[in-house]
């Protein structure tokens, strides 16, 4: 614990930019190893008073990394790129199954249950906030029971992106 204290203190005091941005319950969800896209899921926070831009994400995990939000039209989910999420100044926006979430395109290695996986996410300052997301069924269990009764995104057309 007092290691921790210091270590925080250090790179406060180091001159280290701290972006508004928080992230927290980031999870990334298991699919079969022959899967092309995983979806990922956090809740951004913006701690700052200044609305935040996320422009861009990244994983040296993934080919590609692109926010996407799923739409419901006649029926039918589809799934639309996010160009630049804007969190109001001490806002939240919450990345969860059947909504918003992270597209990871191309994993260059199999993810099991329990990896961890590291998503850098840059706002538009260029200000770059490094998430954990860790793989598994689910940040908690309603999160999970939530997504199954509505969609499989493992069965959706990720045409789109070729
Ligand atoms: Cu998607």
């Amino acid at each position: 614990m007092r290691k921790l204290i210091l270590v925080t203190y250090l790179l406060s005091g180091s001159g280290v930019l701290a972006c508004d941005l928080k992230v927290d319950s980031a999870w990334i969800r298991e699919a079969p190893s022959t899967a092309k896209a995983l979806a990922g899921y956090a809740l951004l926070s913006n701690v700052g008073s200044k609305p935040v831009n996320v422009v861009s994400s990244s994983s040296s995990a993934f080919a590609k990394v692109e926010m996407h939000e799923t739409v419901t039209e006649n029926g039918i989910a589809k799934m639309r790129p996010i160009e630049k999420l804007e969190i109001p100044a001490k806002g939240k926006v919450e990345f969860a199954p059947s909504g918003k979430h992270f597209m990871l395109l191309e994993p260059k290695a199999a993810l099991k249950n329990g990896n961890v996986v590291s998503v850098s996410l840059k706002d538009a300052t260029g200000c770059q906030t490094t998430v954990q997301f860790k793989v598994g069924a689910g940040a908690s269990q309603s999160a999970e029971t939530m997504d199954q009764s509505k969609m499989d995104h493992s069965k959706m057309d990720h045409s789109m992106h070729h």
